[in-house]
Order: structure tokens, then C-alpha cells, then sequence
């Protein structure tokens, strides 16, 4: 199939990528099936990033493709704000009967970024409802990503994408990443060592005082800074901390929500429950842009007062809870059922890790790590030259038929939820034919 390109790349103005670059050697995707992209030259890529973390359940599924053409002929859109369609319901329903309690309660969005500046505004608005009105202070981690708007860069850990953009919000503070490759190269699953960085916490609770914190969001596993794993204990020992001082915990689920760790949700995974759970990205299948944050029946309370008719919380999106979102989600969630998706850890993750950690020893490899469905192999920069090693990686593995991602000098993979064995094998021998060839 040659798909006809168009002539003037110029216009459009690309996110998060190196467009000079990219407008000289175009990687243009035609087509998707199963784990499989073809590019407008016909060439046929093995997904290995899930989309950008999202296609959880592969490309082309024909249930989604027809759950969306059906609701776009049914009803195309409703209104968000005092009025409602049904599906929008049943979704929650089925969405919070996923979450071990108390995260009974669902609010709709339309991505990760507005799903974190949607729990960041309620944890301040609930602390307020509830008579805590100093609880204000935010608190986030080094090396986290929680998306590109200006709450979610604040509260965010990764200095390029902060840098830019003026003085962001006051009152944040940020923990240290958990990223410590001395003690854990080479960790398959969660890292022994570390769990004394969730101590930071209790620092800086003492010098603020916890009157005035509201809240702390982070990754259970940070996914696009590198796939940086939680050490044992870490995040048991954040919820204690929380809890101890009366400041919620939020989780960011965007990429380990909907079974990347081989478990349905993070929570699930690691035991520990948050007060809220932001989501997005596989809610969908990444067909449909949707997101949803999840809290407890104690956040969602504290505002069900006051007068009846009046509205209890001042934020919503005039796409929240979209009927095409929502028909995509529900087909979505009835093929992670069908097909035992949300928990293919038992049966792969060894599969996988086992496949990742043979390609130690190969060149430029300083750590390999991974936890359910998720892995990344970091490679020593090249001298002055950061991201360039990586980069390279990347464009080589497309040459030979891979599509990854990479983030700073880390390659992560993060294949559909649907991979095989076979695809896995294939997955792992190309990169092990780019390392031996990098420069
Ligand atoms: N939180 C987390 C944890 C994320 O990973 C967002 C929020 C923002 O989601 P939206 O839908 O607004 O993009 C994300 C997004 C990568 C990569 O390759 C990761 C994301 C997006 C694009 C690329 O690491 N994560």
C-alpha cells in the first residue's frame, strides 16, 4: 500500500519532537492492526511504545470502531454541565466497580493533563470545603511527568518541561526521584534499596507544617522519564506519611492504569490506595481522547453540601464525559474482560523480563529494568552529546522494522497488552542488532 504524502510539512507546527529533523526524513504511519503499524511506504513496524502508552489493547479493534460509529450516529454530544447521557453513568459505574474502595466516584476529562489539574484543583477545593482552607501546598517528585499543563508542570520533575515557562505555581515542593542506579542496576522488578527516599516527605512536612499541605501526586511507577520502578516499601511507606498527617495521596495512573503492570491498576499492583487516581490513555484504547479521576467517597462528600440546586464544584470540560468517549471506553473495557487483558502479568511479565535483562552485557547498556508489561534499557550517553546515543537507537530500530520510545538515553518499551511471545522475541532481537550497531 503507497499512501500519498503530502508536500508541504511545514504547516503543522509537531509536539514534542524534533521537527527539523523529522521534516527532512518523515516517519509517517498509514495504517494500524493488532501490534502492527504500516507506514505510507508500506513497511510494516512492531508497536513497541502501545501508541504512546495507550493502545493497551492493540490497533484497528473492530468493537471500538463500531461502539464509536454507532454513538456518533446516536448522539453525537451532550452537554456536560447540567444535563447527562446515559452511558456516561454506566461508565462510571463500571469504571469505580474496577477500584478498590473508597474510589468510588469518577469525574471525567479528556487527557492525562487535565486529569491531573482536575485532582490537584479538587484536592484544594476539598480541603477548603472541609474547613482546611491552608491546606495548600503541593507536593511532587523529581523525574515525574504529569503532563504539560501549568499544574501538572509544576508539581512535574523534569526540568526541560518547566524551564521555559515562566514561574508556574507557588507552593510546590518536590521529594527526590527514586532512580538510583548504583544500588539497583540491573533490578528486575521492584529495587531492594530506596525505600528511605520516601523520608524526604516527612522533611518537608516538618518545615511547612502540615496545616498547609493539601496534597502529594506521583507516578506509582514514573513511566516517561525512563520507567523508574518504586523501591520495595516506598509507596506503602507515602501512604503512612499521608495518612499520618492528614494530606491526600494521589496517584498518577495515566500509564500504569488499565494493566500495564500486568495488574488492572497500579493500586492493584503495589497495594497501596490513594485518595485519588488520575487517569487517561488506555481508558479508551487511545481511540478517543478521555481521561477520568478517581476519588474517594470522603473527597466526593465533603462537597455534597450546601443548597441542592447549587452547583458543588466549579470545573468540568465541555467534552467531559463525551457520548463517542464514552461508547470507545466501554468497548475498550469489554475487551480488556474478554480477553483477561488488565492481568496478563501472571502469564508474560516473567516472559518479558527474562527477554529484556538477556540483553546485558551488550554495548553501551548500564541498566535494564522492568515491572509487569513495561521495561527500559538505559545506555551511557555519549560524551557532551546527551540523547543523541538513544536517539540514534530509536531511528535505527525503525529502520528495522520497531517503533519505541526513548527519553533522554533510555529506550522503554511498553507493547500493547496483546503481545506474544513470538513478537516479544523479535522485539528484543532487533534492539539487540541496534545496540551491537550504535555508534
Ligand atoms: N501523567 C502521566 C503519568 C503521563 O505519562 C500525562 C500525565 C499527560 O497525559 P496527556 O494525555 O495529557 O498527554 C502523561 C502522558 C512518553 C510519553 O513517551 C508519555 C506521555 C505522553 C506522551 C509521551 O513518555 N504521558
Amino acid at each position: 500500500m503507497n499512501v500519498p504524502v503530502p508536500n508541504n510539512l511545514e504547516a503543522f507546527w509537531m509536539p514534542f519532537t524534533a521537527n527539523r529533523q523529522f521534516k527532512k526524513a518523515p516517519r509517517l504511519l498509514a495504517s494500524a492492526s493488532g501490534m502492527y503499524y504500516t507506514t505510507v511506504e508500506g513497511r510494516k513496524l512492531l508497536d513497541a511504545a502501545a501508541g504512546l502508552w495507550c493502545v493497551n489493547a492493540g490497533h484497528g479493534r473492530r468493537e471500538i470502531v463500531e461502539a464509536v460509529a454507532n454513538q456518533v450516529g446516536e448522539l453525537d454530544y451532550a452537554p456536560a454541565f447540567q444535563m447527562g447521557h446515559p452511558k456516561a453513568f454506566e461508565l462510571a459505574a463500571r469504571l469505580t466497580s474496577m477500584m478498590p474502595k473508597p474510589l468510588d466516584h469518577v469525574f471525567f476529562t479528556n487527557s492525562g493533563s487535565e486529569s491531573v489539574e482536575t485532582a490537584l484543583k479538587i484536592a484544594l477545593a476539598y480541603q477548603r470545603a472541609r474547613g482546611k482552607g491552608t491546606k495548600t501546598r503541593l507536593i511532587g517528585r523529581e523525574r515525574g511527568y504529569h503532563g504539560v499543563n501549568f499544574g501538572g508542570i509544576s508539581v512535574g520533575g523534569i526540568p526541560t518541561n518547566r524551564k521555559f515557562f515562566g514561574s508556574l505555581l507557588t507552593g510546590v515542593d518536590h521529594m527526590r526521584h527514586t532512580h538510583d542506579i548504583e544500588r539497583n542496576a540491573f533490578t528486575r522488578g521492584q529495587p531492594e534499596y530506596g525505600v528511605e527516599f520516601a523520608d524526604e516527605l516527612e522533611r518537608i512536612i516538618y518545615l511547612h507544617d502540615a496545616s498547609n499541605i493539601a496534597a502529594v501526586i506521583v507516578e506509582p511507577m514514573s513511566g516517561s522519564t525512563g520507567v523508574l520502578v518504586p523501591p520495595k516499601g516506598y509507596l506503602e511507606r507515602l501512604r503512612e506519611i499521608c495518612t499520618k498527617h492528614d494530606i491526600l495521596l494521589i496517584f498518577d495512573e495515566v500509564i500504569t492504569g488499565f494493566g500495564r503492570l500486568g495488574t488492572p491498576f497500579a493500586v492493584d499492583y503495589f497495594g497501596v490506595v490513594p485518595d485519588m487516581v488520575a487517569t487517561a490513555k488506555g481508558i479508551t484504547n487511545g481511540v478517543i481522547p478521555m481521561g477520568g479521576v478517581f476519588c474517594s467517597s470522603e473527597i466526593y462528600d465533603a462537597f455534597m453540601t450546601g443548597p441542592e440546586h447549587a452547583i458543588e464544584l466549579f470545573h468540568g470540560y465541555t467534552y467531559s464525559a463525551h457520548p463517542v468517549a464514552c461508547a470507545a471506553s466501554m468497548a475498550t473495557l469489554d475487551i480488556y474482560a474478554k480477553e483477561g487483558l488488565l492481568t496478563r502479568g501472571p502469564e508474560l511479565a516473567q516472559y518479558f523480563e527474562d527477554a529484556l535483562h538477556s540483553l546485558k552485557g551488550l554495548p553501551h547498556v548500564i541498566d535494564i529494568r522492568n515491572i509487569g508489561l513495561v521495561g527500559a534499557i538505559e545506555l551511557r550517553p555519549i560524551d557532551g552529546e546527551p540523547t543523541k546515543r538513544a536517539f540514534s537507537a530509536f531511528l535505527s530500530a525503525y529502520e528495522k522494522g520497531v517503533m519505541m520510545r526513548t527519553t533522554g538515553d533510555i529506550i522503554a518499551l511498553s507493547p500493547p497488552l496483546i503481545v506474544s511471545k513470538a513478537e516479544i522475541d523479535f522485539l528484543v532481537s532487533v534492539i539487540a542488532d541496534v545496540l551491537k550497531t550504535l555508534p
